[in-house]
């Protein structure tokens, strides 16, 4: 929607930021202040028309939801502001007027990196979808200081640097300092009888500050703004003047540091799990200060908390803030004095969970002790609720100890965090048809027999407005053209663009449009540096780099489609360009090893002119939210290629299916929604499905059998063994027939290879029909209508929050 803000009326604004921030004048305005200044006037905007929205939100009385999350990958503000608000073509003119180009500004902006990957990113698409439906929502996380590592390659190997955000990213943060609260760790517990019961003291205790930073995020088109609040650690008091006046100053800053180290850096690691104390330490911090604030928030509107639940929904983002039970928990009994049983039951009716991951290595258990340590009394409420959780399932299995030891939270020794969740939530799901039906069958299974309604569905979605109509405005206008601008609302509507199937006109734009998406994005790599053909087909990987993910079964490809041209140099291949984005956490080896696989084989490649006229192996540094913008609708082919069962959903897949990407694929998480979606003419699926991977696991599964038995196997991967561009890949060739038990890579690359390529090749074939291509382009685009963040958010207010959509 177009604003009615005059250019005469925006010129004023501005001006009067830079007064007031630098005292200066328009003409002594550098980049970085004119960006400032234009984040500053935003930000005025979007404050008034959060004032408006509260207020009506209070009238209304509506049930607020509270999503919470350890991370949250946000990407740049302000584009996504000045789009959403209606204001890009104003902010453009007098910016040009100045001599400043908005595409400029966009770039002083750092991309805050507060994520890893899938997670994060889909809690921010939430985030935009709640506010342009006019739910009132808060996300809450961590103001790390260091966001994710920014990542270098040098030789080959990746090494981490810090991210450094803040500088730029501050000024969309508000600093509430109304709105500090405590958390309390260390220390014990004192239990004692008195005449009106039990009391708890909780004594000794370390106290630190929580202090908020808000972040807005203007809907589209509607009144609604979603509220990001971030914590950050301050050391409460703040300075300890004894140590420093008996010269002890080392001393007086230590504890200072202990207290801020807290929000200092992102855990880069992906779906890997290691109990580290501060990690425990960042959770509990996150979810005792949002308890906290939610529950004084609750308070000054209705000065009671037993319509708790009715007028509240705590959703939790994986088992990452899943303390939030027990903390809750812990206010209600202990501050409010609710019987343990009540408390019990608002808790489970205020809660709900999503799980996005079924590797073992990801699931968080706890060790009993650290926790015991740092968190006594949150322990102690634990150790309440396993207790009567495990009388409920005596009483209902009795004699059953092993369902019952399965079940509990606490067994063993550790904590085990997805227990506890599923206990203390009204409802658990998965986030793709396939990974929720697996969760059912297998880590759920036993709770899924007691609470068979408890669990439901939700597939993914993306924030449409930013991965299509803002990163790539050419198929924005196109399909404005088609089917009008309802979508951007009403992604449902994107259907309506396979009436223009036969329309050779349409195709023939859509073509054009790709082209064009693809030399933005060859003129971008230029810029660092890399020279790329964009009339080449780009095929793409971006993704966190993971065994499961498979980027080495991509790689294997690509070496036997090398070696074929070494052998044949005439062979006829249509140009293709393999790009690959992905970080791997600091300490995962064997992903790095894949990521210098790569690496030396982009400059293997290189070395030969004719072939590197026909394949060209990219890997694209330091992948993040704005290279994706850029990288995503430049991608002919999307590459969704992990071992089925293992990727949850995915959402990678529906930003390039929805700017008209073919997906290569296994059938796994949302990748067979989108074959449904698409029909199995318009993708290209491959390999074992996920019933087929489970019996090859229990008839036992053999890389070496492959090696032995499969030519283009065995010379790919004696290629491998070889060594290449100087270099010894020993250690994957052994990961690949080996593995930890003998048996070869437990993702079993070798298992679906040779229906990798074999599909692979029709791929090719399929591109040689630029028409048709661009059909399936099309059906593609059309079919992603079901892939959109807003669909996900009503079925969570349906099914999940019970939220009414407000009129
Ligand atoms: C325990 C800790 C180390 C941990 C940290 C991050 C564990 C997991 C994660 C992140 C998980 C994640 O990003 N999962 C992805 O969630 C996406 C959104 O639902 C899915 O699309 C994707 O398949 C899944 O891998």
């Amino acid at each position: 929607m177009e604003s009615n803000m005059t250019k005469e009326e925006l010129r004023a604004l501005i001006e009067n930021k830079l007064s007031r921030h630098y005292g200066i004048s328009i003409d002594e305005a550098d980049r970085a202040q004119m960006y400032k200044s234009c984040a500053r006037t935003i930000l005025e905007l979007l404050s008034e028309k959060r004032t408006k929205f509260n207020q009506k939100i209070k009238e209304s009385q509506a049930k607020k939801v509270y999503y919470l999350c350890m991370e949250f990958l946000v990407g740049r503000s302000l584009k996504n502001n000045l789009y959403n608000l209606g204001l890009e073509d104003v902010f453009r003119n007098v910016l040009k007027q100045w001599n400043f180009d908005l595409e400029d500004l966009y770039n002083e902006e750092p991309d805050p990196g507060l994520g890893n990957g899938g997670l994060g990113r889909l809690a921010s698409c939430f985030m935009d979808s709640l506010a342009t439906l006019e739910y009132p929502a808060t996300g809450y996380s961590i103001c790390y200081e260091y966001g994710l590592f920014k990542q270098k390659i040098v030789d080959g190997w990746q090494m981490e640097l810090p991210d450094i955000w803040l500088p730029g990213g501050h000024v969309w943060l508000n600093q509430r300092n109304d709105l500090v609260c405590h958390v309390r760790f260390n220390g014990h517990v004192e239990e004692n009888w008195t005449d009106e019961g039990l009391q708890i003291k909780h004594l000794n205790y370390d106290e630190i500050e929580a202090v908020p930073y808000d972040l807005m995020i203007s809907g589209l088109d509607s009144e609604g703004v979603a509220i990001l609040r971030l914590w950050r650690a301050r050391d409460l008091n703040n300075f300890d003047m004894s140590s420093f006046a008996s010269g002890d100053y080392d001393r007086a800053m230590t504890e200072k540091m202990n207290a801020e180290v807290i929000c200092k850096v992102l855990y880069p690691s992906d779906n890997h799990f290691e109990g580290k104390t501060l990690r425990l330490k960042q959770q509990y911090f996150l979810v005792s200060a949002t308890v906290q604030d939610i529950i004084a928030e609750h308070l000054q509107q209705y000065e009671t908390l037993d319509n708790f639940s009715e007028k509240v929904a705590i959703h939790i983002n994986d088992t990452h803030p899943a303390l939030c039970i027990p903390e809750l928990m812990r206010i209600l009994v202990d501050d409010y004095h609710y019987s343990w049983q009540r408390a019990y039951q608002l808790v489970k009716k205020t809660v709900s969970y999503t799980n996005h991951t079924v590797l073992s290595e990801a699931l968080e258990k706890w060790p009993e002790d650290l926790i015991k340590g740092q968190l006594p009394r949150i322990y102690g409420i634990m150790k309440g609720l396993n207790e009567s959780y495990c009388q409920e399932l005596w009483k209902r299995y009795p004699g059953d100890w092993e369902k019952i030891e399965r079940m509990s939270i606490i067994s063993h020794g550790q904590v085990r965090m997805a227990n506890l969740c599923v206990i203390g939530s009204s409802h658990v799901n998965g986030v793709s048809k396939l990974h929720s039906e697996i969760i059912q069958k297998h880590i759920f299974s036993d709770y899924y027999r007691l609470d068979t309604k408890k669990f439901i569905s939700v597939t993914n979605g993306i924030a449409h407005r930013r991965w299509l109509c803002q990163s790539n405005p050419l198929l924005s206008q196109l399909l404005d053209d088609c089917i009008g601008p309802d979508y951007k609302k009403d992604a449902s509507q994107l259907g309506k663009f396979r009436n223009f199937y036969e329309n050779k006109e349409v195709l023939s734009r859509l073509q054009a449009i790709k082209q064009a998406n693809k030399i933005r994005f060859s003129n971008q790599l230029q810029q660092n540096g890399i020279v790329i053909d964009p009339q080449s087909i780009f095929v793409v990987q971006a993704k966190r780099l993971h065994e499961y993910k498979r980027q080495l079964l991509n790689v294997l490809k690509i070496i036997s489609l090398y070696l074929d041209l070494k052998d044949e140099p005439n062979l006829s291949l249509p140009p293709q360009t393999f790009l690959f984005a992905a970080k791997a956490a600091p300490g995962y080896y064997s992903a790095k090893e894949v990521i210098r696989l790569i690496w030396n084989l982009s400059n293997e490649i290189e070395k030969d002119a004719t072939i590197r006229e026909k394949i060209r192996v990219v890997f694209l540094e330091n992948y993040d939210v704005t290279m994706a913008e850029g990288l995503l609708p430049a991608a002919d082919v999307s590459e969704q290629i992990s071992l089925a069962g293992k990727e949850a959903s995915g959402t990678g897949n529906m930003k390039m299916m929805i700017n008209g990407a073919l997906t290569i694929g296994t059938m796994d998480g949302a990748n067979v929604e989108i074959y449904e979606a698409v029909g199995k003419e318009n993708i290209f699926i491959f390999g074992m499905t996920a019933e087929e991977v489970e019996n090859k696991w229990k008839e036992g599964y053999a890389a070496s059998s492959y090696y032995h038995n499969n030519e283009k196997i065995h010379r790919v991967v004696e290629y491998l063994r070889h060594g290449f561009n100087g270099e010894s890949f020993e250690s994957i060739y052994r990961y690949l027939l080996v593995g930890d038990y003998g048996i070869g890579d437990p993702y079993m690359c070798l298992a679906d290879f040779e229906s990798y390529l074999d599909v692979y090749k029709e791929l090719l074939e399929a591109y040689h029909a630029p028409f048709r291509w661009s059909q399936k382009a099309l059906i593609n685009i059309a079919g992603a209508e079901r892939f959109a963040a807003d669909r996900s958010i009503q079925e969570y207010t349906n099914k999940i929050w019970n939220i009414p959509t407000l009129v």
